[in-house]
């Protein structure tokens, strides 16, 4: 039986031996490695993070101390070690376990994360509730050098350092986001790391002024109470302990043992705490070490050789949108491009090497993306913004004020849109339609398939006007690309099938079901009209008020929950037009969306040609039904 076989709570790691926690180390790696090689996920962050995390458990009483990870992603190694070694198969598969900490999953995940830079947040809302109830225990959030790069996370210092509760915040410093990393913050981090430790740095100096003569010993007491003045050339640290953050480190955090020691000296000490704890990405799996941005969010591959297991599919929406906006960059020397640290999730690697002038990657930073593109377009740039939809959330505000507001040309490519898969609900993106859909300015489309893609991202930068293109996650119908990219008028749908019997109207590759279910339904005596939305801002008023009430029937089909979506715009314009007696049927989800690839996901929440071919059945009615079937 191996060791972690005999692991099934925290507390069982405080019985082995140094020597032990390393074989456990290595068993914990090679499960990972075991479950992300068949079910894909977040494998060398994870890696990174095994001492850390084994380390945490043995100083923390966790559920009783509440640790919070940041992002979440790499909390692979704390599922294991919190009895769910057993589901860790599962892991990230429908009804299995979340790639994510879930709380409804496990006590000792005490706060659901996702997205980037909230934990020092939830932690000093934890330490307040704690203080305030006269409570007694720790409160630690483990936060990457990528989330340090969030707004979200200064704010969250900001008020941490200025305030008397303890607190512990875990800094795991491992120079990558997913790609290399970018920014201020972390070339700060760099030159801490590479020189010699804090604690040393404040041995030394104390050593040295304690052997002045006569007045060296009340100068070294005084130096370290004050830490000012020679703190500036001397501290590691020193932004974090000028926001009144105590620094610690920086700390190899593959020891186990160092890792103990100062977790259990920042349990004595008072107020907010920064441990800055150095590991490496992708550590004890050569493949994710070479290629951390490869391996940190990765798909199955073989695990004897590290070569990931490619399908043979056609390109995918984001390789085709990278591919477009370097042709027309290529065309076009004002076009830039901007992503917050997803240069290789949103295609735009390309782009960057290609022209890295125009290529921003600004860090985890939506808000700034948003609002710095703003400014690009009205100082004469044509900027293309891309990120995920479920990022998209982070910037609302921006959108609407400082693009929309101002009616700022910039692009905004929204990759990423509808259910992502595996990665589950706080990743999916079907919200987009909603929240955008209420802002006034922003044209808001979204392509059948790639190669309309390619005409709608050109026609977006000659709009002149803020514009949101949203595609989703998976690769391209297969289509045909034509070579020249052609203008779309705006507002402008494509009728793609006539029928009397009913209309299906979809927006995305979803059309395609809508082609497929009226397939299906001529079978069954019924003669669907589809209509290929394209625009849902402004939409084509003429168009589906024509089919409206040519058929008397809709079935609308998004793949986007249904509040305030395709369905809702559709229902909306006909309320406003005084039509009351269309039957409508919208398909999309009622409730955010578990994990699952997407396949299954579709299957279970009812998207997909069969759920459509339903729903017109039950518009067209039961005597058409009986007639259809019989
Ligand atoms: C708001 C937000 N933007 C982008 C992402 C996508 N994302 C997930 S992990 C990651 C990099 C995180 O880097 P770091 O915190 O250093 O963690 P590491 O994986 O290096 O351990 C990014 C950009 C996200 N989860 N949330």
């Amino acid at each position: 039986m191996g060791l972690l076989e005999r692991i099934n709570s925290p507390q069982d790691l405080k019985k082995l031996t140094y020597s032990q926690l390393d074989e456990l180390a290595e068993e914990i790696r090679q499960e990972m490695i075991d479950v992300v090689s068949q079910n894909g996920g977040h494998l060398a962050s994870n890696l990174g993070v095994v001492e850390l995390t084994i380390a945490l458990h043995r100083v923390f009483n966790s559920p009783e101390d509440k640790i919070i990870w940041d992002v979440g992603h790499q909390s692979y190694v704390h599922k294991l070690l919190t009895n769910r070694k057993k589901e860790f198969k599962s892991l990230r598969q429908f009804g299995g376990l979340a790639g994510f900490p879930k709380r409804e999953e496990s006590v000792h995940d005490c706060f659901n994360t996702g997205h980037s830079s909230t934990s020092i947040s939830a932690a000093l809302g934890f330490a307040k509730a704690r203080d305030i109830k006269k409570e007694n225990y720790h409160v630690v959030a483990v936060i990457g050098d990528g989330a340090m790069s969030a707004g979200m996370a200064y704010e969250a210092l900001n008020h941490a350092g200025n305030s008397d509760s303890n607190l512990i915040i875990v800094l795991n410093d491992n120079e990558m986001f997913i790609s290399p990393r970018v920014g201020a913050m972390s070339s700060y981090l760099n030159k801490i790391r590479t020189a010699p430790g804090y604690d040393r740095r404040k041995e030394e100096l104390k050593n040295f002024l304690t052997h002045i003569p006569a007045i060296g010993s009340s100068v070294a007491k005084a130096a370290g109470k004050a830490k000012d003045g020679l703190k500036y050339f001397l501290v590691p640290g020193v932004v974090f302990e000028e926001l009144g953050v105590t620094y610690l480190g920086p700390i190899n955090g593959h020891n186990i043992s160092n890792l103990e020691e100062v977790f259990n000296r920042a349990k004595l000490k008072k107020g907010p705490i920064l441990i800055h704890v150095v590991t490496s990405k992708g550590r004890g799996y050569e493949p994710a070490r070479q290629r951390p941005d490869v391996f940190h969010g990765v798909g199955p591959f073989n695990k004897e050789t590290g070569e990931i297991l490619k399908k043979d599919t056609p390109p995918s929406y984001t390789q085709i949108f990278g591919r477009t906006v370097c042709e027309l960059a290529a065309r076009d020397d004002s076009i830039v491009a901007v992503t917050a640290a997803m240069g290789s999730g949103t295609g735009l690697s390309e782009f960057g090497r290609l022209y890295p002038h125009r290529f921003f990657d600004v860090g985890i930073a939506e808000q700034h993306a948003v609002t710095f593109a703003a400014a690009l377009a009205f100082g004469g740039l044509k900027p293309v913004v891309s990120m995920y939809s479920t990022f998209y959330q982070r910037a609302y505000d921006q959108v609407l004020h400082d693009i929309c507001l101002q009616n700022a040309p910039v692009v905004l490519a929204v990759d990423r849109a509808g259910v992502v898969g595996e990665d589950g609900p706080t990743h999916h993106g079907i919200f987009d339609i909603s929240f955008f859909r209420a802002i006034p300015n922003l044209t808001i489309m979204a392509p059948k398939d790639e190669n309309e893609l390619r005409h709608m991202i050109y026609s977006a930068f000659t709009y002149k006007q803020p514009v949101a293109v949203r595609y989703p996650r998976s690769e391209g119908m297969g289509v045909k690309i034509d070579q020249e990219m052609r203008l779309i008028e705006k507002g402008k749908a494509e009728l793609m099938r006539e029928g009397q019997d009913l209309t299906l109207i979809g927006f995305g590759p979803v059309v395609y079901m809508c082609l497929q279910a009226a397939e299906k339904l001529v079978t069954l005596g019924i003669d669907a009209t589809v209509i290929n939305l394209r625009f849902i801002n402004p939409l084509d008023e003429n168009l589906i008020v024509a089919w409206a009430l040519k058929t008397g029937r809709i079935v609308t089909v998004e793949d986007h929950i249904l509040n305030g979506g395709t369905g809702s715009a559709v229902l909306e314009l006909l309320q406003s037009k005084g039509i009351t007696n269309v039957k409508v049927e919208r398909i999309g989800y009622k409730d955010y969306v578990e994990h699952g690839s997407s396949a299954v996901l579709h299957r279970i929440y009812g998207l997909n040609p069969e759920q459509i071919v339903k729903a017109a059945l039950r518009l067209v009615g039961k005597q058409r039904e009986g007639k259809a079937s019989g």
